[in-house]
Parts: structure tokens; sequence; C-alpha cells
């Protein structure tokens, strides 16, 4: 049986965020496409070492971040120095497909289901693996993406204080949009593919964890599919995460009963439309968490200062900062790149908590000053920590209202020895 080592090479953590890790979702999707007679290894390490000298045929990289590339890079030298072929995918591999393509064997573009990966490794057992497999916006029918192989995941390492972490699912791939920050556009060629709803309930269904993160890009992109979706997802009782959700009041009801339990909400300024957004949401029981950017060309200091304060006065749970950060293929960079705006490319900055560029309303220390402030200021008052477990201890209240509420493994061991200690007592 050939064996696979598939790595998800460790990034830095962004040092305001909390320290949990979700599981990594294009290695577990990828990792479906592998017939059965492979064996895998897998190794996301950000919660788990690399063993160099453990026993593989092949290596595969899978990055989603700019700042996985240094570390994807150093961890392919490693294995080629040893004479083990490396190949390379995800998305961060086809945003920097040439760079990468230099120190591997292989790099994959695209997405692999529909038997692509079947061809790959076929190359590789022939000892003909070609530099690079382009199959970048020449998408595999919809239809072939089959439920992601969850069970190479080491699920102990996605426990945050007793609390299993989120599964991750997607429903649909693709966005129409092109916001100006996101690469999205690029790698999914605005093209809007929603997967079959019933292979996706199935999936879901399969999912041994009451709380999913449903990872698509935006939920707003087809009325009727996501109405379908809501529709067919509100059986299963799953509690659930995702990104936008169509502003409107009879969407947002559907997506509620559904069991959406808090949504990524990109704040990007303090007008009424996007206080009416989370206060409909909220109307409807669902939190929110505000995704703002910090440094577009309209932000100097006095305006991240009042969209913090509105951030407070509209009462989001939680909220996100990030630092505008010119990756690769996104409109931003395009711009930025012509205006020679750019101070740097090393990768391994380009986290989103560290400026990247020269804002135009402020130097680039002021913007760095700012996302502190942004984030010091928010968290001031009630804490990361306390903001979270409010978020959770509404889900267990929806899910106690529906019968749905496990506690986790090492919750209900805690419990166990309390109730054994009483007795004993
Ligand atoms: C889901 C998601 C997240 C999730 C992460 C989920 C997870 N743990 O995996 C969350 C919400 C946590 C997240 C966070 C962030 N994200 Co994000 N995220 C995405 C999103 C929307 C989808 C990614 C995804 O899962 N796609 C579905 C999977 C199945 O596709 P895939 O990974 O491409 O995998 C397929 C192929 O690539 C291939 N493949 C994958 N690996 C390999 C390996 C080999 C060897 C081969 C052959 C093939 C292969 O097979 C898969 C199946 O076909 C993308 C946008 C997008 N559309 O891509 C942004 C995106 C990846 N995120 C982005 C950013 C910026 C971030 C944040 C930095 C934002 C922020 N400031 O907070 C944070 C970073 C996290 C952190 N530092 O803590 C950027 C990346 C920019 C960059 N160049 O670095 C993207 C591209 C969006 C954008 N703005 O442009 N994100
Ligand atoms: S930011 Fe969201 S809505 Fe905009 S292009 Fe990217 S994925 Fe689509």
């Amino acid at each position: 049986m050939p064996k696979i080592t598939l790595i998800y090479p460790k990034w830095p953590k962004i040092p305001e965020q909390t320290e949990f890790h979700l599981p990594p979702h294009g290695p577990v999707c990828m990792a479906a496409a592998f017939p059965a007679e492979y064996d895998i290894c897998f190794i996301d390490e950000n919660v788990d070492p690399i063993d160099f000298n453990g026993d593989t045929d092949l290596v595969a990289i899978s990055m989603m971040l700019t700042c996985q590339i240094p570390r994807g890079l150093e961890i392919a030298k490693n294995y080629r120095n040893k004479g083990i072929k490396v190949i390379a995918g995800g998305i961060a591999v086809m945003l920097h497909a040439d760079e990468v393509a230099a120190q591997m064997d292989a790099i994959f573009l695209g997405e692999v289901e529909g038997g692509r990966l079947v061809e790959v490794l076929k190359d590789w057992q022939k000892k003909q693996l070609k530099p690079c497999y382009d199959f970048l916006h020449d998408f595999p029918p919809i239809g072939s993406v089959g439920p992601a192989r969850r069970d190479i995941l080491n699920r102990e390492r996605y426990v945050y204080r007793g609390v299993q972490m989120v599964d991750l699912v997607h429903a649909s791939r693709g966005c129409r949009f092109n916001c100006f920050p996101c690469a999205t556009a690029y790698l999914g060629g605005r093209i809007f593919r929603p997967r079959p709803i019933d292979r996706v309930v199935e999936e879901i269904a399969g999912i041994d964890n009451n709380r999913l993160f449903l990872v698509d890009n935006s939920l707003a992109q087809d009325r009727q599919w996501v109405l379908e979706l809501f529709k067919s997802l509100k059986p299963l009782k799953k509690k659930w995460i995702s990104h936008p959700i169509l502003d409107e009041e009879d969407v947002v009801a559907k997506a509620a009963e559904a069991g959406c339990w808090y949504v990524y909400q990109a704040v990007f300024d303090t007008s009424d439309v996007i206080r009416n957004r989370v206060k409909r949401l909220k109307d409807h029981g669902i939190g929110v968490e505000a995704a703002v950017l910090l440094g577009p060309d309209n932000q100097d200091g006095d305006y991240i200062k009042r969209l913090v304060d509105f951030l407070l006065e509209i009462d989001v749970d939680m909220a996100e900062f990030s630092i505008l950060t010119p990756f690769p293929h996104t409109p931003v960079t395009v711009q930025y790149e012509k205006e020679g705006r750019i101070l740097h490319k090393d990768w391994s900055r380009y986290t989103t908590a560290e400026v990247c560029f020269k804002p135009q309303k402020m130097t680039p220390d002021k913007l760095q000053e700012m996302y502190h402030y942004a984030w010091e200021t928010f968290y001031k008052d009630t804490s990361q920590s306390l903001r979270m477990a409010r978020l959770f201890h509404a889900v267990v209240k929806k899910e106690i209202a529906d019968n749905t509420y496990k506690a986790s493994p090492r919750l209900a061991e805690r419990r166990r020895d309390w109730q054994l200690g009483q007795r004993v007592g």
C-alpha cells in the first residue's frame, strides 16, 4: 500500500486571536480524492510536529495561506534532500504558482475531484511526474465533490478548553462577486457552483459533530438555492456558523430555523445598512462576529476609532480585525503594484496582523498602531474569552431546546468525576 504523508504547514497565528485551531478543510477534501489503496498519514503542523524520518513514499503539501509558503518550501526541501518526491497544491499554491513550482517536484493548480488526482498518482507510480498539473478554472463537475475524509484528522487536537471545535463543510464553491481585497474571483473564476443539496445533506448528516462551519465563500449568491439548502438542513438540527447570508428577512429567518448559530459579517463602514443587517441577525437569535478590515484608502485613524465605537454600539458579539494585505491575484494588489505601494514580499509577514503596504491616509506605523487600538478597545470591557463563552452558551441553549446537546467527552468526564466526588464525599 503506497504511503502518502499529507502535510499542512504551520503558519504564524495572529497573536490577538484566541488560541484554538480549526481543522483544515482543503487537505481533508483533497484526501477524499485518493483511491482506497493509498495509506494517508495527515499532519497539521499547527497542532502536531512533523517526523521527517517517518516512512513515506510521497509527500503532499497543502497550503491555504500565503504565510504558509515559506514553511511549506522548507518542508519540501527537507524531504527532497532525502530523495522523496514532493507535490504541492491548495489555494496558496494557486496564488504563488511559479515560486512554489521552482522548489517542488510537482504542483497541482485547481481542484482534484473528477479523477484528476488519480491521473497524477498514475504518473507518479510510473515515475513520470510532470512539473505542473494546471486545472485552474477548469473545474471538475461539482457533483464529483464527495464527503471529505475527516477521519484523517487528529481530532483531539481541535479541542479548546474541553470543547470540541466545529467541523468544516462546504455546500458550494466559487463566488460571483469580486471584492477588492479578495482572491476568490481569481481562484473560482467568478462562477458560483453549488453542490447538489442531497449530497451536502448526506455529508453533513454523516458528521459526528453537532456544530459545523459552512465555509462557503458567501451564502448570498443565489436566493433560491440558499432557501432550499436551509430547508434541507433544518431536519438535521445541526448548529452552524457561516460567512455572510443574504440580508433578506425571510432568508435570515430560514437560516435561523435551519440552525444558523453565528455569522462572520464583514463590517466596512458605520452605515445603517450594516446596523440593520446586524440587528436582523441578532433579532433572529444569530450571533455576529464582525470581520473588520483595517487600512483601505478611505480610512484614517479617526475613521478606525469611529468604526470600533460603532461595533460596540451595535453590539456585535465578537470582532476580528485584520490589516488589509496585498495578497497576490487580488484587485487591490493590482492597484497597489501600479502605485508602488507594496512595502515588501516577505510572505511570512503576510499574516494580516502586520502592515505590508503604504496606506493612503495614514503612515504604515499609524495603521499598525490603530490595529492594536482596535483589538484592545473592542475587548477592553468584555474579554475575548468571555464573549466566546457567551456564543457557546447560546448554542448550548439552542441544543438543549431541541434535544441535540451532547457534552463534549472531556466535559462529560469532568462531570462524572465531580458526581463521583460528591457521592464519595
Ligand atoms: C474557509 C476559509 C477560511 C476558514 C479556514 C478554514 C480552514 N481551517 O481550513 C477561516 C474562516 C478560519 C479562514 C480564515 C482566514 N482566511 Co480564509 N478562506 C477560506 C475560503 C473561503 C475557503 C477555503 C476552502 O476551504 N475552500 C474549499 C477547499 C475544498 O478548497 P481548497 O482548499 O482549494 O482545496 C482543493 C484544492 O485546492 C486541492 N488541494 C488542496 N490541497 C492540496 C494539496 C495537494 C498536494 C493537491 C494536489 C491538491 C490540493 O484539493 C481541494 C479539493 O479540490 C477561502 C476563499 C476561497 N474561496 O478559496 C479563504 C482564503 C483562503 N482565506 C484568506 C484569508 C486572508 C484568511 C484570513 C487571514 C483572514 C483573516 N484576516 O482572518 C484568516 C486566516 C486564518 C488565521 N490566520 O487564523 C484568503 C487567503 C489569502 C492568502 N493569500 O493568504 C482567502 C483566499 C480569501 C481571500 N481573502 O482572498 N479562512
Ligand atoms: S470577499 Fe466574499 S463575497 Fe467578496 S469576492 Fe471574496 S468571497 Fe466573494
